[in-house]
């Protein structure tokens, strides 16, 4: 049973479906597969990390019109790979899960929805994202706002800013795509910045046809581009790795583009992070700075004291009046698949055992929960490259681990406390001097700040490290006498 018809869900179910796994099925909340690329729609809507990465190792496509697709273009790939590899059938939508429970007498997961439903299952992989539950800060005067309002992940069909006065609150990686295309069309933007960000340049024309042509048909470009884009990624990791040295050089990189693209002294100003590059997720972006400069824009940075039904009291007690209040303020990033609920080996609730912060050995398999596997889980993010290179690492994972389970006739597989507890330890051990420790983000924990969502270190060592599954750090449980594996 696999929770989460997005990238990592699907993904996952090609390659236990390409292993011989024919017991499937993929339950998904939403009406339609995509994950985040069915969720966030917001005007501009693109991945800024490059399509030759950002899609599957095994469902290369040559003809991507840019080299960061829209979010269209992504949605359209993720439905048709679906297609072929025969993952789209094993999609019950509409189904959102609530909670998961081990039974230990049966040695099987029973999956219940928020509709009454109930599956069985002998293993379970929650695929649900890191980047699901919308944050929205509680704003004094917030219900009274007569205009409109929604988080930038669940942007209504029939909106346009056209002619409207808008507020944007936040500037992370949605806020700065949305926004230059608001300012083309807003009477009036407003957008409100907790913090400054780093950028590097990202134009992102469509490909001239030549260069199309050129990926087509010129043997082994496509996969050198995907390799070259591999280590421009690994790059960017150094340079967050080593703030003091490499770091250095990325920052410098930086300031120079913004210091050209920020021409307004006041603005630039405002918009200059004060924290050290990479600490938070640095954008990519040759258009969000320009239009902050726009005449029908303003960047304010004083704290917003609260809304009224006409609009917004700044700090400094002037009002803004608005029709409409776009929350680009990210995602409940600590909760992971939460509110569902998941208990495991003697009703212990997943929460309670990660009351000190979420945390899985190599972000997949959790002590005291059987044959419980999580896809994109705790300290599996990339600053700096391809979610979906580090999801395929573990479909492949978890698929080792169902066969070594199956080979020996186990009725469940659980990484050793041990095990979990020492990777964890090493895993933290190797964020210290990093930029990710340099400030507040959201890869961090409120209270001790332990960072809960990144990787500390590059993609290949990732990959390296989820190749090949070592059965010792696993225990085995016996199998009641019953019929075959269901994944
Ligand atoms: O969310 P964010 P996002 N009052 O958390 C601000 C991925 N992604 O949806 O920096 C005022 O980054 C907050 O301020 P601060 C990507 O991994 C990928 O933009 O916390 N402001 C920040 O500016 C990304 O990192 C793509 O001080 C408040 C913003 O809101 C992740 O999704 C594209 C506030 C939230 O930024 C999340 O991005 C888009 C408050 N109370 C997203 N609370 C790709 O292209 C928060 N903020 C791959």
């Amino acid at each position: 049973m696999i929770i989460g018809a997005g990238l990592g869900g699907l993904g996952t179910a090609i390659e236990l479906r390409r292993h011989g796994f024919r017991e499937l099925t993929i339950l998904e909340k939403a009406a339609a597969i995509g994950g985040t690329w069915h969720y966030n729609r917001y005007p501009l809507c693109a991945c800024d990390v490059p399509s030759h990465l950002y899609s599957y190792s095994f469902a290369q496509r040559r003809d991507w019109s840019r080299i960061c697709s829209p979010r269209e273009e992504i949605l359209s790939y993720i439905e048709q790979v679906a297609r072929d590899y025969g993952a789209d059938g094993l999609v019950q939508t509409g189904a959102e899960v609530s909670a998961c429970r081990w039974d230990e007498t049966s040695s099987r997961w029973s999956v219940a929805s928020t509709d009454g439903r109930t599956w069985e299952a002998d293993a379970v992989v929650i695929a649900t994202g890191q980047l699901h539950q919308p944050a929205i800060p509680r704003l004094d005067g917030a219900e009274q706002f007569a205009g409109e309002a929604f988080h930038s992940s669940r942007w209504p069909e029939h909106f346009s800013a056209r002619g409207k006065r808008v507020a944007v609150i936040g500037t992370g990686a949605s806020a700065i795509q949305l926004i230059p295309a608001l300012a083309d069309e807003a009477a009036r933007l407003y957008v409100f910045q907790r913090t400054g960000n780093w950028f590097l340049p990202r134009r992102n024309r469509a490909y001239p046809p030549w260069v199309k042509a050129a990926v087509r048909y010129v043997p082994g470009l496509q996969a050198w581009r995907r390799r070259f884009i591999y280590q421009y990624a690994e790059t960017l990791t150094s340079m967050i790795r080593h703030p003091r040295t490499l770091g250095r050089i990325g920052h410098a990189w930086s300031a120079a583009f913004m210091r050209r693209q920020l021409r307004d002294p006041e603005v630039r100003r405002k918009a200059w992070p004060d924290y050290p590059f990479g600490c938070k997720r640095v954008l990519f972006s040759s258009h969000y700075l320009p239009a902050l400069q726009r005449p029908n824009v303003e960047l304010i940075t004083e704290p917003i004291s609260h809304l009224t039904p006409a609009g917004v009291v700044i700090g400094d007690a002037t009002e803004r009046e608005l029709d409409a209040v776009i929350y680009a303020t990210g995602f409940r990033t600590n909760d992971f698949m939460a509110p569902m609920e998941v208990l495991g080996r003697d009703g212990v609730a997943l929460r309670d055992a990660w009351a000190g912060g979420p945390r899985a050995h190599l972000g997949i398999t959790v002590p005291g929960f059987p044959s419980l596997f999580l896809i994109y889980g705790p300290n599996t993010n990339t600053s700096g490259g391809s979610i979906i290179l580090y999801e395929e690492c573990q479909g492949r994972y978890i698929r080792q681990a169902l066969e070594h389970a199956w080979a020996r006739g186990a009725a469940g597989i659980e990484v050793k406390p041990e095990v979990a507890a020492a990777s964890d330890r090493e895993l933290q051990a190797r964020f210290a001097g990093t930029a990710w420790v340099a400030c507040n983000s959201w890869y961090r924990q409120s209270g001790d700040g332990r960072i809960v969502a990144n990787w500390p270190g590059y993609m290949r060592e990732y990959e390296a490290a989820l190749a090949r599954l070592d059965p010792h750090e696993y225990e085995f449980a016996r199998a009641p006498a019953r019929a075959p594996v269901e994944a």
